[in-house]
């Protein structure tokens, strides 16, 4: 580790990527994973290089920061597949394909599941299993359902920790705009993963899934011409703005539901913080797993100290002055 440690710890220092995907040079992705045993979390990230195309892949190994530049040729083998072909890299043919020297694929073995994750960002888009396909064209379009029901569907992003109001919150908006004729429908994470999401779990990579498929039903719902709420704690900047990139701009309105943690842990309406303190639920956010809250959100609701109702006008508000449905008469 020593012979990297100096070079490395200079590179730890540079400010790492604020939530936007890393498309252009200089952009950093990045991933988290936790050893099995459940003891040691990585988090990797992986810098698309300025100038000479190199490309750094930093992490920590053994409590040490490790950069290893890799030749932009060598993450491209990676990246110009598709996420599954990136997800689905076993660690010998991740190092293979980096040209990893055998030093380093030693030290990137404890990593190389968020490795993987942070290189699946980097990706193309997840790219139809058939390449037979012929999507058919609408006579309708979503303006026409819009004109139809008097308002604009877009997405209210709803994130936070879990107990922060997410659910309550949307829940009651939905139902003020329901009242004012306005078609709203509410994903929620914990309806969704009984369902649609039944096959997700908590990892990294399946709140990553679970995302990606939120988002696009998300999109078909809005195309449809509902106003859609998702509650979901989407832990991830990079999700979100994945979600916010597939849909038009301005359409797509993060909401931070910001209730701290203590607050949260306190409140614990579903017994789950205590169960996480507990260490009977693994990777929980806020406790075992990472919440990063949004850089740049539409709104923030301050749950933790403001009342529902209040919270609630101030959502509507926002929808209002944004000229996206009616205002109250
Ligand atoms: S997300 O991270 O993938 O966006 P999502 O919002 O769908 O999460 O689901 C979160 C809900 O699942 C929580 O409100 C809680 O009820 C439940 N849950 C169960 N296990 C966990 C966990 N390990 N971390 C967070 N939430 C969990």
């Amino acid at each position: 580790v020593s012979e990297y440690s100096a070079a490395v710890l200079a590179h730890f220092s540079e400010p790492v990527g604020a939530g936007r995907l890393p498309a252009a040079p200089g952009e950093t992705a990045c991933g988290e994973a936790q050893d099995a045993a459940g003891g040691q979390r990585v988090r990797v990230h992986v810098r698309l290089g300025a100038g000479a195309r190199l490309e750094d892949v930093r992490f920590q190994a053994f409590g040490c920061p490790v950069t290893i530049a890799v030749a932009s040729a060598a993450v491209e083998r990676v990246t110009g597949k598709d996420r599954d072909a990136a997800l689905a890299l076993e660690p010998g043919a991740l190092a293979c394909a980096l040209e990893l020297t055998p030093d380093q694929a030693r030290l990137a073995e404890l990593p190389v599941r968020a490795l993987r994750l942070a290189l699946a960002y980097l990706a193309r888009p997840m790219s139809p299993k058939s390449a037979n396909l012929t999507p058919s064209p609408s006579h309708v379009s979503r303006g026409d359902r819009e004109a139809l029901l008097r308002h604009r569907s877009v997405t209210l992003w709803f994130t936070g920790l879990s107990g922060s109001g997410k659910s309550t919150l949307a829940r009651a908006v939905e139902q003020e705009l329901v009242r004012r004729g306005v078609l709203a429908y509410v994903l929620d994470g914990d309806n969704v993963r009984d369902g649609l999401c039944a096959d997700l779990g908590f990892s990294a990579e399946d709140r990553v899934e679970n995302i990606r498929r939120v988002g696009e039903v998300a999109k078909l719902m809005n195309d449809a011409g509902v106003l859609v709420l998702t509650a979901f704690i989407s832990p991830y900047r990079d999700d979100r703005a994945r979600v916010r990139a597939t849909l038009p701009p301005g359409e797509f309105l993060e909401v931070f539901v910001d209730c701290p943690l203590e607050i949260c842990e306190r409140r614990d309406p579903k017994g789950l913080y205590r169960k996480a303190r507990a260490g009977e639920i693994a990777e929980f956010t806020g406790i075992s797993a990472p919440y990063e809250p949004p850089a740049a959100p539409e709104l923030v609701v301050a749950t933790g100290t403001q009342p529902l109702a209040d919270s609630v006008r101030g959502v509507l508000a926002a929808l209002e002055a944004r000229g996206l449905i009616p205002a109250a008469r």
